[in-house]
């Protein structure tokens, strides 16, 4: 049968690949985001292969996100897989210097924003007795790097509760699992450096990982048969070896 699938933070990076990823094998989708016009073109370039229906909406607003998914329409409504992908950092500073700013978006979108979305969807996987939630968390969710402290908290937060998820929904068959990347190539330093050039040398001189690298582990992980769950999943570009070896001065 044709599976549902959800995925926040779909208009960029591991999110727009896992789309991408999911549509080849005729995953029926539900991308989600704030920049809508992005939102439509990859609608309107998946569309040849799957179903596609968007959801615009910031994961920080609890309301908007729980009228988003109450919206879908009844043949979106069963999702089957949630990808609570959507997450950023923002900024890279020593704990004295941080911003709060910066410290509430971090926490509001990587953790509450991931519980929001969670909360709205998980009632009709119990409901179904059936549903597998993936939920990206990082490295820096292992292990603290130099002035890595609140996003390196989110994460750590990101894998606590996918611990505690995995527990609670155990009994409703519902597979919960953890993919944690190291350095991947995305828009993710763009937002952590507020678009500031040093962004460009995140990347320079190193082979990160690919968004699609992580895409298909993704695929693989919602891909194993019933009795199989991949819960906790570490993934490194094969030229990093821990969490603070790219944790240069850029
Ligand atoms: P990108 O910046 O390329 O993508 C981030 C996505 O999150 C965008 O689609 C963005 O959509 C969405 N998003 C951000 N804030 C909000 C919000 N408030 N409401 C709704 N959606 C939001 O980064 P990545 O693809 O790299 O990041 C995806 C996930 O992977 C994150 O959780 C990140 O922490 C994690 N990760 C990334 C790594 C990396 O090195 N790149 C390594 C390990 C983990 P929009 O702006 O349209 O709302
Ligand atoms: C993103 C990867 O190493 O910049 O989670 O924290 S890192």
């Amino acid at each position: 049968m044709t599976k549902t699938a959800l995925i926040t933070g779909a208009t960029s990076g591991i999110g727009r690949a896992t789309a991408c990823e999911f549509a080849k094998y005729g995953i029926k989708l539900i991308l989600c985001g704030r920049r809508i016009e992005r939102l439509k073109s990859i609608q309107e370039a998946l569309s040849k292969l799957t179903d596609v229906h968007i959801l615009n909406f910031d994961v920080r607003d609890k309301t908007e996100t729980f009228n988003a998914i109450e919206s879908l329409p009844a043949d979106f409504k069963n999702i089957d897989i949630l990808v609570n992908n959507a997450g950023n950092a923002h900024g890279l500073d020593s704990i004295d210097q941080g911003s709060t700013d910066d410290w509430d978006a971090m926490m509001d979108i990587n953790v509450k924003g991931l519980l929001y979305v969670s909360k709205a969807i998980i009632p009709q996987m119990t409901e179904r007795k059936s549903g597998h939630i993936i939920n990206i968390g990082s490295s820096a969710g292992k292990e603290v790097y130099a002035k890595g402290n609140v996003y390196c908290a989110s994460k750590h937060a990101v894998l606590a509760i996918t611990e505690g998820m995995r527990i609670d929904l155990n009994p409703f068959n519902i597979k919960v699992s953890s993919i944690n990347p190291g350095l991947v190539e995305t828009e993710f330093s763009q937002v952590r450096f507020k678009g500031n050039a040093i962004a460009n040398n995140v990347y320079k001189g190193f082979d990160a990982l690919q968004a699609e690298d992580i895409a298909e582990i993704i695929y693989f992980v919602v891909s194993r048969p019933k009795h199989v769950n991949i819960a906790d999943l570490l993934v490194f570009p094969s030229a990093q070896a821990n969490s603070s070896i790219v944790k240069k001065e850029f």
